[in-house]
């Protein structure tokens, strides 16, 4: 019988497919539904269904030897529950971080009440689930040992329904000092493995399994803390459950897309059942099987006709389907897993070619230029970030125009939270496997560990649309290839080859391994950047580049033009936040550079030397201490500029470019566009500009003014090109108007002159060139060309008049002068992003327009709390 179900699927991609008819349709199937007599497919039963709940428990903890306990919070770590108690001052506040280093080498307990509802009791299979125990744990269900953890970032189930009492429970767990369990393991280890980032002598982090930068980062303070850091889970089932559920897109053609679902069913003996797997409401296929006693691994193969793609940010739609599975047994349903999918095929192209090879995302046949940035774990304490932080940080991303985060090695495998964002808004994953600037132990049970490990979390992940590729670790190889250890530790051939041929184990067996087993056909890279011994200008000829020539190496930000590489996933500069995360962290007496808190909150052993060296290349060096925080924001957003707009012209050289860093972990002076806070350095808001879809790049290099155009547009166009040379008071010396085509999905050079003759005539100090992009008459893009350092040009002093307007609710500041003003300044307190603009120069007389969103930003203006300021 062809059921009602089948009607429900052509429906359905009806629907989808001609998005002009869906009213009569949904009509028509709500009369099949009425009037077919059929039963709804999701109409079953409840009775025998597996029960996934979250533990409902009372928390309390205490410190191993003390017998007081206080309430605990979980998820949550023990840092936070000290505080939350009142037992400790805040970690991130002054020089706190000092003196809180005991919690790390102290061992806690654990302790949880609760009773289990009959429901689940009269299950035959009890099971709890430890999504993330950080790290060392020995957990006890009513004194029975359930699991012994040892990695972070594994699940642990545990068969309670033995030991499960009717009455209460008593679930105990001892997290004991990964310091404490490891340190006769480093101090037996024959060589050192290095671990510069791990602020002790006794350097644990290599051998534990647990976020690395809590050991400290060049951005990161040291707070080893422990705690049940994710939910606990209770799992009820009978005879049977789904363990796992996840769909594979096997080809995509324009009418069609070949899929396969995969389900992992528990079963508890030889038995007859059957799978559904539904779109949304409605069945797509059917299929009996018969299962054997364990796990069976089953299969469904399915079409989707006229698919709607999965695009990133900026390209299209990332169309998310809902795709879910059940179980069926003697006609009711017994379980049921569902998850949003989306359809798109992702290949990373390595193409040889006389330099190298390429390294770009090609996304659905279309190659896509990466724009976005390096993520961090948002918080020291991770289960602080809440859901709403997490939006931010993703919506921010979107705003930003980013299709592109990397999770880099030395953090977490983030929260689901994190990848369903990434799923919905387009932005693609690079997903680095924790593992980062240090050499790893080779033993087996250590890679046992990491086995699981990559199991757990490439099945957890696998699903995700914006999953791009795995990568094994973060500047291993490079270390090994270029950072002078082999010297720097001594070590013997013996020891060298032993530490390489552990290498190669773990990154080009072990993961590479665990990926093709478990999520076939998703890209795997070694490491990033994977190798060059030779150097950068080696780097930057094939894979990804990470260039720290700035920053580290102290070269000019020019060199950013120099060393532009195939993909460029890391390079950066700092800055200091903003006055008002000073000021949560730094004592009214402490906020000047460089008192002895402002250096607890700048990890980078030479960060405000570096600064200061660049500052005095560029700017002149503000003595107030406000401003110089401001002038380091300017700093950076120069640098950057500099760098990702060599970085878009030269693709499609390059096709990816990934800033150091998103985020923040703790209010801190680092590398970060948006602090801690969220609040948004100047650098942030001029990647507005800097990632749009189209970007006007012009340079003077060999004596040529060069004019480039960036679209990531797949449309070509036709536009208004006006580049005029001029001088800060207007007047204008030399102008091109040009029609220009916009190109599609490229960078064009579009205007070449010899400019040398033009620019002796005048000052170099006091002259800039600007460059106005425009389309169906309003602004596609625009841009200044300086000659001179802004320390070096002679500009008038500003007079900005400005004022408030509300047209439809919305608050608009329009800001003019008659003079070029390098550089304004809009100054709130707790600015996450709330001006449309912000840190921009104006042209004379122009007039510009800032969104504020802010409900009371009149009254904000009044109370001076906005403050314009221009710099120059
Ligand atoms: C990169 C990263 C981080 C580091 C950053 C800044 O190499 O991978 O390890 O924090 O540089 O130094």
């Amino acid at each position: 019988m062809e059921s009602c179900d089948k009607k429900y699927r052509k429906i359905f991609f009806r629907v989808n497919r001609n998005r002009n008819v869906p009213v009569f349709w949904l009509v028509f199937s709500l009369l099949l539904v009425v009037f077919s007599g059929c039963r709804h497919p999701l109409s079953e039963t409840k009775d025998h269904r597996v029960i996934h709940v979250p533990l409902q428990a009372k928390w309390s903890f205490h410190q191993d030897g003390h017998k007081k306990a206080y309430p605990a919070q979980v998820p949550g770590t023990v840092h936070t529950d000290l505080l939350r108690n009142k037992l400790i001052p805040d970690p991130f506040y002054g020089t706190n971080e000092t003196r809180l280093q005991w919690i790390g080498k102290t061992d806690w307990w654990y302790k949880a009440r609760f009773r289990l509802p009959d429901s689940i009791l009269e299950r035959k299979h009890i099971e709890l689930v430890f999504k993330g125990l950080d790290t060392y744990a020995a957990v006890r269900l009513n004194g029975h040992l359930i699991v012994k953890a040892d990695n972070m970032f594994r699940t642990w189930k545990a068969d309670i329904t033995q030991w499960v009492s009717r009455k209460e429970n008593i679930l105990t767990i001892l997290f004991r000092s990964p310091l404490e369990v490891n340190k006769k393991r480093f101090e037996e280890q024959p060589y050192p493995l290095p671990a510069d980032n791990d602020r002790s002598k006794i350097k644990v982090s290599v051998f534990t399994r647990k976020a690395a930068y809590q050991f400290g980062w060049d951005w990161g303070p040291r707070f080893v803390t422990c705690g049940v850091w994710r939910p606990v889970d209770v799992v009820a089932w009978n005879d049977e459950k789904i363990n796992d559920f996840s769909l594979r897109t096997q080809k995509i053609t324009k009418t069609n897309a070949r899929l396969n679902a995969q389900v992992e069913v528990l079963a508890d003996q030889d038995e007859n059942i059957t799978l559904r797997l539904f779109a949304e409401k409605y069945l797509l296929e059917k299929k009996s099987f018969s299962l054997h006693k364990g796990i069976n691994r089953l299969s469904i193969p399915f079409n989707v006709r006229h698919p709607h793609l999965w695009w990133t940010n900026g390209l299209g739609k990332p169309y998310l389907y809902r795709f879910s599975v059940d179980v069926v047994k003697n006609g009711k349903r017994v379980d049921k897993k569902s998850l949003r999918y989306g359809i798109r095929s992702l290949q990373i192209v390595q193409k040889p070619d006389s330099a190298g090879s390429s390294f770009y995302v090609k996304l659905n046949g279309v190659p896509v230029f990466m724009k976005g940035a390096n993520y961090i774990p948002q918080d020291n304490f991770l289960p602080r970030v809440s859901r709403e932080k997490y939006r931010e940080v993703i919506h921010t991303a979107k705003r930003l125009h980013m299709n592109m985060l990397r999770v880099w090695g030395g953090g977490i495998y983030e929260n689901d939270e994190f990848y369903n964002l990434c799923d919905e808004n387009g932005i693609l994953v690079w997903q680095d496997f924790m593992f980062a600037c240090s050499f790893y132990p080779g033993d087996s049970a250590f890679l046992n560990n990491v086995k699981q490990e990559a199991i757990d979390n490439v099945k957890r992940l696998r699903n995700h649309p914006c999953l791009a590729l795995w990568c094994g670790n973060n500047e291993v190889r490079v270390a090994w290839d270029r950072w002078g250890y082999q010297k720097k530790y001594h070590y013997s051939p013996a020891d060298s080859a032993k530490i390489f041929h552990d290498y190669l184990k773990l990154f080009h067996q072990l993961l590479p391994g665990i990926v093709h087993q478990y999520d076939s056909g998703r890209f795997y890279w070694p490491s990033s950047p994977n190798s060059a011994p030779k150097g950068w200008a080696q780097e930057a000829l094939t894979g990804d580049m990470h260039y720290w020539g700035v920053w580290w190496g102290r070269q000019p930000f020019s060199a950013y033009e120099k060393y532009v590489g195939r993909f460029m996933s890391e390079y950066g500069f700092q800055s200091l936040p903003d006055y008002s995360t000073i000021a949560a962290f730094a004592p009214d007496t402490s906020r000047y550079l460089v008192s002895p808190v402002m250096r607890a909150h700048n990890k980078h052993p030479a960060g405000y030397e570096i600064i200061r060296q660049y500052m005095e290349r560029d700017f002149r060096v503000p003595k107030n201490f406000k401003r110089y925080i401001v002038v380091s924001q300017l700093l950076q957003a120069e640098g950057m500029k500099t760098a990702i707009e060599a970085h878009r012209r030269a693709r499609p050289w390059c096709m990816g470019s990934l800033y150091w860093q998103l985020d923040d972990c703790w209010p801190v002076v680092s590398w970060s566009g948006m602090d801690y806070y969220g609040r948004w350095k100047a650098f942030q808001y001029r990647l507005q500009k800097l990632f749009a879809p189209v970007l006007v790049s012009p340079v003077y290099e060999q004596k040529h003014l060069k004019v480039y155009l960036v679209s990531d547009r797949l449309q070509e166009g036709r536009a208004r090109m006006k580049i005029v040379l001029e001088d800060f008071y207007g007047k204008k010396f030399w102008q091109k108007t040009l029609h220009v085509s916009v190109p599609a999905n490229t960078s064009r050079l579009i205007y070449s002159k010899s400019f040398e003759k033009i620019l002796q005539h005048y000052d170099k100090n006091k002259i800039f060139l600007h460059v106005e992009v425009v389309q169906d008459d309003s602004l596609l893009a625009e841009n200044n060309l300086f000659f001179a350092p802004p320390k070096a040009l002679v500009l008038p002093k500003p007079k900005i008049k400005y004022t408030l307007h509300k047209i439809h609710g919305q608050t608009f500041l329009l800001l003019s002068a008659p003079v070029f003003v390098k550089y304004v300044a809009l100054l709130y307190p707790d600015d996450t992003g709330i001006f449309s603009d912000n840190y921009f120069s104006m042209s004379p007389g122009q007039v510009k327009t800032v969104r504020i969103d802010l409900k009371d930003a009149e009254s904000q203006f009044k109370q001076g709390k906005i403050k314009v300021m221009p710099l120059y």
